[in-house]
């Protein structure tokens, strides 16, 4: 079990013991310990041998140490067990629900003993939730949009996610004698935002034969973080995963991997219009292989590649598949040439602990450098953001010294001095102009009030973009993927200005965020608005998350010329200041 794992579940002890009315300062330990848990740079797995060790971090008392060394001796947490027996699995399900704490949880079971999404969206349309003590109208048409916010979105997972499972599931394969070669396909292939199965497949001898097949398939299912299997096959086999995540592995053929590759990577729709072109020209196209529609002699089918090629078609990288023309433009030999991660030479919007970030400066720079960047920016909140301590007009100022102090010091890396500046609610900055002024780099975010009408929204955003201080509008639609929506503007309008007044949007890549989307920045392109690609980083592990915001950029199939952060430091300081 990881840190993760872990943590969650005492998470979920924690709100199942709240929705039971257990005493809050034993809640308030289990919670403690979840988030040191999930804060912990070793693994407690590693540390469970060391019982000292673990007892020396805040947050874990003799009681949750037996908790922990039981969960590793059994793989449960007793409590956990009998509360969820109490309350039946769904929940958990139901905690999910935004909005809908444990101490509403509680209200609703205790009149009603329901525990379950079905049910309570039946309490809320029949008005039954707004006669509970200390609830309303109010909170029960929120509720009801929750839930169908929860069945929009439920059942996807975040593409780091799916990728830490993929590559943990493939760490297991690999032990199977024979196997030759594990890919991800499907949805993680093509880079999307969300994932909502796991695809995997293998080659190798172990796909040939029937009996080697058998076995390998048996012992996929011995997999530890195995919930249950779905289905069972004689190549393929389905399950799901403890997180929830479902996974389907397929074992094939070396002859037919490539058609397997082209086919399982999808998309559905970009499938489809191949295979009409393979029809036209004579062909059939399988899972197995691409072949003579007179006699069925197959003609390719071990590579993606040689299928492309023999359809006439460049080769067409698995992010461009959705069907948006990709398959003209590559009939033309006119595919664009996707950016690549190797073209960004920087990283502009980062966190340090003078704010809410876990590194220093130096840290911070030193892992830029270490990543291979040739700049970067230190970019902490402004005053507004009080939570995270953000800088007032004079720590700002202060702040900027040392960044440059920083940068003197440091060789084979350029740091530039910026901020990440709130849009206040009439869309004002938040230090004042001559401060800003003053900043290499401007980054101006909205982190509040988003639920304002979208004409405010709108001219909040364009006043922001107006300001000549402005470099680069920062995580621009506010959404958090599997949480919060974008808050409504018209983006159009603000893609206009932001084209006039050489403002760059930003793709945050922190895969929460993923802002602007693939969809929204195809929009940019068309409007010749520049992008600005960051990590948003609050501890040096995140600078390598770039490469999530690196496969919407492809998904939205921008080049380089479209990004500024593939420019030199001295052509990227000016376009910071609107001149490109
Ligand atoms: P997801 O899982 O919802 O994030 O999206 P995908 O794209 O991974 O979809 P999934 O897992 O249902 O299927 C994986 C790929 O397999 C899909 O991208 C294309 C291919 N595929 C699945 N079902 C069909 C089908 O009925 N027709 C065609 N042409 N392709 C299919
Ligand atoms: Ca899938
Ligand atoms: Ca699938
Ligand atoms: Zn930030």
């Amino acid at each position: 079990m990881d840190n993760k794992a872990i943590a969650n579940l005492l998470f979920e002890t924690a709100d199942l013991m709240e929705i039971d009315g257990q005493d809050s300062f034993r809640i308030r330990s289990y919670r403690n310990a979840a988030q040191a848990i999930e804060n912990l740079p070793q693994r407690v797995a590693d540390l469970i041998s060391e019982p000292k060790k673990l007892l020396d971090i805040p947050g874990i008392g003799k009681g949750m140490l037996n908790n922990l060394q039981e969960l590793f001796r059994e793989g449960r947490l007793p409590i956990h067990v009998t509360l969820l027996e109490k309350y039946h699995p769904s929940m958990l399900q139901l905690l999910k629900i935004q909005g809908l704490g444990p101490k509403t949880i509680a209200l609703i079971w205790s009149a009603y003993q329901v525990s379950d999404i079905d049910g309570v969206e039946k309490l809320a349309r029949e008005g039954k939730i707004r006669t509970l003590p200390r609830m309303g109208e109010k909170h029960e048409l929120k509720l009801l949009k929750a839930i169908e916010d929860y069945r929009r979105i439920g059942g996807r997972f975040l593409i780091d996610h799916a990728e830490i499972e993929a590559e943990k599931l493939a760490t297991y394969l690999s032990t199977i004698p024979g196997i030759d070669k594990i890919t991800p396909a499907g949805s993680l292939r093509r880079g999307r935002e969300t994932v909502g199965d796991l695809d995997v497949l293998v080659t190798g001898k172990c796909c040939v034969d029937d009996g080697q097949r058998a076995a390998a398939i048996q012992h996929i299912a011995k997999y530890p973080p195995l919930m249950d299997v779905i289905a069972s096959g004689d190549n393929k086999i389905s399950f799901r995963l403890r997180s929830g995540m479902q996974v389907d592995v397929r074992l094939l053929s070396p002859e037919s991997f490539g058609a397997a590759m082209q086919y399982f990577t999808g998309s559905k729709g970009h499938n489809v219009a191949l295979r009409q072109r393979a029809l036209k020209m004579g062909y059939t196209l399988s899972e197995y292989s691409l072949a003579e529609l007179a006699g069925g002699k197959p003609v390719a089918g071990k590579t993606e590649e040689e299928i492309y090629a023999k359809l006439n078609l460049d080769y067409i990288p698995p992010e461009m598949r959705e069907n948006l023309g990709e398959i003209e433009l590559a009939a033309e030999h006119k595919l664009p040439q996707l950016l690549t991660a190797t073209d960004l030479l920087g990283d502009v919007h980062m966190h340090t602990v003078e704010t809410d970030g876990r590194n220093t400066i130096e840290e911070m720079a030193a892992a830029a450098r270490a990543f291979g960047y040739k700049y970067m920016a230190i970019t902490d909140h402004s005053k507004n953001l009080a939570f995270a301590n953000g800088l007032d007009d004079q720590r700002a100022l202060a702040h900027i010294q040392r960044i440059r102090q920083a940068g003197d010091r440091m060789e084979g890396i350029k740091i530039f001095a910026g901020v990440e500046v709130v849009i206040l609610s009439e869309g004002d900055l938040d230090l004042s102009d001559d401060v800003l002024a003053q900043m290499d780099i401007v980054i101006a975010s909205v982190h509040s009030l988003f639920n304002q009408e979208p004409e405010k929204m709108t001219d909040r955003l364009l006043k922001a973009i107006h300001n000549p201080n402005t470099s680069i509008l920062g995580h621009p639609t506010g959404r958090q993927l599997l949480r919060r929506d974008e808050y409504p503007f018209d983006m159009e309008a603000v893609l206009r200005a932001a084209a006039q007044n050489r403002v760059a949007m930003e793709l945050n890549a922190y895969p929460d965020r993923l802002d602007l989307s693939d969809v929204h920045l195809r929009h940019a392109r068309r409007h010749g608005v520049k992008i600005v690609i960051n990590t948003d980083s609050h501890h040096t592990s995140h600078l390598s998350k770039i490469r999530y915001g690196v496969l919407q950029a492809r998904r939205a199939w921008l080049t380089k010329d479209d990004v500024l952060n593939t420019l030199p430091a001295d052509q990227f300081a000016r376009a910071m200041k609107h001149a490109w």
